[in-house]
């Protein structure tokens, strides 16, 4: 079994945690998870806080394990569900797109897990000061808001700077990134993009299917000249955006109100016209299975690899 302090500070078997991907991280998703030996992770990102409180409290009901939820903090309603996780007793929490600070002294003292998504050592230092309990260093690859640095070099890098244990995110869907991941530096992977494909993921049957048909260049970003880099499956509407950020006519409000929506259109719709957010690693997703089986496809796979390359490469 792969050695991990994240495992016995959070009360997980494997050292694998979901990523809390919005719109799609639900109750569903996450005890499955959560029931597999991982960490599930709901997303704070729905149709409103009270629809979130309702994932959780169902989420108590499908799992007695530990399971997180993830909060969004650009989203307008964020101190809001901050409050709420508190009132809902949530005990493990990891945070995107942002610095968490405004909230980490209300959650401390709630006694909660604060495990921040970082995409920076700047940021990572920032976080273990205020007291994180762990972080993610989320690399380029990933789908989403993506940061600058990809996992091979933000990974040992952000390990390198912090005490706190590092969860590796980002181009992690099989067991040779998983060994990779822990190599560099990881004491747990978060994976996001392979849950897609889990039995267990409601999201559209659409979105299923264009992630399983995807290749190894099926993704772009787009948004950055919007200041928020977004990657997602090229799409319609990915090559639309593109070609409004390019064009000097098109004023950066009409870009964001086109974008506005889009991702929930995509995962509760199957819109054509939706955003497809997914990571690098999309064409190597290409079957459906239950989440148990892809949680250990790649803990299980990863120990094997790890185990033998000491006789493999040393001679
Ligand atoms: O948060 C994510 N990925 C996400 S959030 C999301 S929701 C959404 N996004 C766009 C349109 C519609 C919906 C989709 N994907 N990942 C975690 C993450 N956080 N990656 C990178 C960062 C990050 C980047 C900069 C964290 C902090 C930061 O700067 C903090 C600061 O203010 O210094």
């Amino acid at each position: 079994m792969i050695k991990s302090r994240i495992c016995e500070i959070l009360g997980i078997k494997y050292p694998i945690i979901q990523g809390g991907m919005a719109w799609i991280a639900d109750a569903s998703l996450a005890a499955a998870v959560s029931n597999a030996g991982g960490l599930g992770l709901i997303s704070s990102v729905n149709a409103g806080t009270e629809a979130v409180r309702n994932e959780i409290r169902k989420c108590k009901t499908l799992t007695d394990k530990p399971f997180g939820v993830n909060i969004m903090l650009q989203a307008p309603n964020a101190a809001e569900i901050a409050q709420m996780v508190i009132e809902e007793g949530v005990k493990i929490l990891t945070t995107g797109a942002g610095s968490p600070a405004p909230y980490m002294e209300a959650w401390k003292a709630a006694g909660i897990h604060v495990i921040p998504v970082v995409a920076s050592v700047a940021l990572a230092l920032k976080v273990q000061a205020l007291g994180a309990t762990a972080l993610v260093a989320e690399g380029a690859e990933s789908g989403g808001h993506v940061g600058e640095l990809h996992t091979i070099s933000l990974l040992p890098q952000v390990a390198d700077a912090v005490d706190i244990p590092v969860i590796g995110a980002g181009g992690i869907a099989d067991p040779r990134q998983a060994a990779a991941a822990f190599i560099l530096g990881a004491d747990a992977i978060q994976v996001g993009t392979r849950f897609l494909s889990a039995e267990e993921c409601t999201v559209h049957q659409n979105y299923k299917e264009r992630i399983l048909k995807a290749t190894d260049i099926s993704t772009i970003v787009t948004g950055k000249t919007l200041g928020h880099p977004v990657r997602s499956l090229k799409t319609p509407f990915s090559n639309t955006f593109a070609k409004m950020e390019a064009d000097p006519e098109v004023k950066p409000e009409e870009i964001l109100a086109f974008g506005t929506g889009a991702l929930r259109k995509a995962v509760k719709e199957g819109d054509p016209n939706g955003s497809y957010m997914a990571g690098e690693v999309a064409g190597m997703v290409n079957k459906i299975e239950p989440a148990k089986a892809i949680v250990e496809d790649i803990i299980l796979g990863a120990e094997k690899i790890l185990k033998e390359a000491s006789t493999k490469y040393i001679g």
